[in-house]
């Protein structure tokens, strides 16, 4: 079934939703873009999904043509317009059409586009016993290069650092940044526990900051678990008592296997069990409603 698409200030069934060729998110990856979901009728963090893609753009000097607020409505509209009650939201600003050459100045105004599909969601297994991961020889980009913290349309040193998780027969790799500590995963972040405290790499070594790293750090605190942001490095990892990944595809998933060492005993872990039954507690009930006329269910937030 063809999906409705927003395109540039209107509504437009896919067939009809073509970007120049001369569009620079094209031709040269300038551009952001958040990967959103939607869960019984809301959409998850919203708020922060949006503000982090201004976040983005201001770094990169992109001034998105409209408000946040018309933004959320965007987002809110185009899942309407496709009946979507759960599903994945791309929202895209490209630095626009403009003559070649990577000068932005060439590109007057930016392309601003979101898709709302259904999702292919992981299988339940995964969660249940978790992942095998491997550690990939691409470093993460250097913050002081490309950083991280942008969620931009460059994303080939992630896509070499899947090649090599492809490779290996596994579906996600851990990337270390320049300095050889662990940073992320390749569209995840990555969570220890050892001792009774959850660690998280902090976003400056060279990271994403997570919109679900960051609820999960929440969940964690609410429920006394103590949670830290500090560098780590593979043997920490390979000596944790509990490990997961995070992201808005994955949600919050265990990591059972790193290059080969089993890490708790290969199962997932009691904290991970916890805040993953937390994290679907809150998909029922954060964020504003798609149909806003339609009254939550008392009892399953559907
Ligand atoms: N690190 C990187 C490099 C990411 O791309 C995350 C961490 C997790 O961030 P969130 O905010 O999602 O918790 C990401 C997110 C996709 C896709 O289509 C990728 C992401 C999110 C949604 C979809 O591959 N990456």
């Amino acid at each position: 079934m063809s999906l409705i698409i927003y395109l540039d200030g209107k509504y437009v069934p896919e067939e009809q939703a073509a970007v120049s060729v001369f569009d620079h998110g094209l031709l040269y990856g300038d551009g952001v873009f958040e990967g959103i979901r939607a869960y019984h009728g809301r959409v998850f963090k919203l708020h922060e999904h949006l503000v982090r893609l201004y976040e983005s753009a201001r770094t990169i000097a992109m001034e998105i043509p409209m408000s946040m607020e018309e933004m959320q409505e965007v987002v809110l509209e185009t899942l309407r317009l496709n009946n979507l009650r759960d599903g994945y939201i791309r929202v895209v600003v490209t630095r626009g059409k403009g003559d070649l050459g990577l000068d932005p100045l060439k590109c007057p105004k930016p392309t601003v586009f979101c898709i709302a599909a259904s999702i292919r969601l992981y299988p339940e297994e995964l969660y249940e016993n978790g992942l095998a991961v491997i550690t990939v020889s691409t470093r993460r980009n250097i913050p002081v290069a490309v950083t991280p913290r942008v969620k931009s349309l460059n994303y080939l040193n992630n896509i070499y650092a899947k090649m090599e998780a492809n490779l290996a027969g596994v579906s996600e790799a851990i990337m270390l940044n320049a300095d050889g500590y662990v940073a992320e995963a390749t569209g995840d972040n990555i969570f220890i526990m050892k001792n009774g405290v959850l660690i998280t790499p902090p976003a400056y070594i060279g990271l994403l900051e997570g919109v679900t790293r960051n609820t999960v750090m929440d969940l964690a605190r609410q429920q006394d678990i103590p949670v830290e942001e500090r560098v780590f490095t593979l043997h920490d990892v390979y000596n944790a008592d509990e490990c997961f990944l995070t992201g808005t595809a994955a949600e919050v998933i265990p990591t059972v296997k790193v290059d080969g060492r089993l890490i708790a005993g290969g199962k997932p872990g009691k904290v991970t069990r916890k805040l993953i039954s937390a994290f679907r507690e809150l998909t029922k009930v954060d964020g504003p409603l798609i149909f806003p006329d339609e009254a939550a269910c008392c009892c399953c937030g559907s």
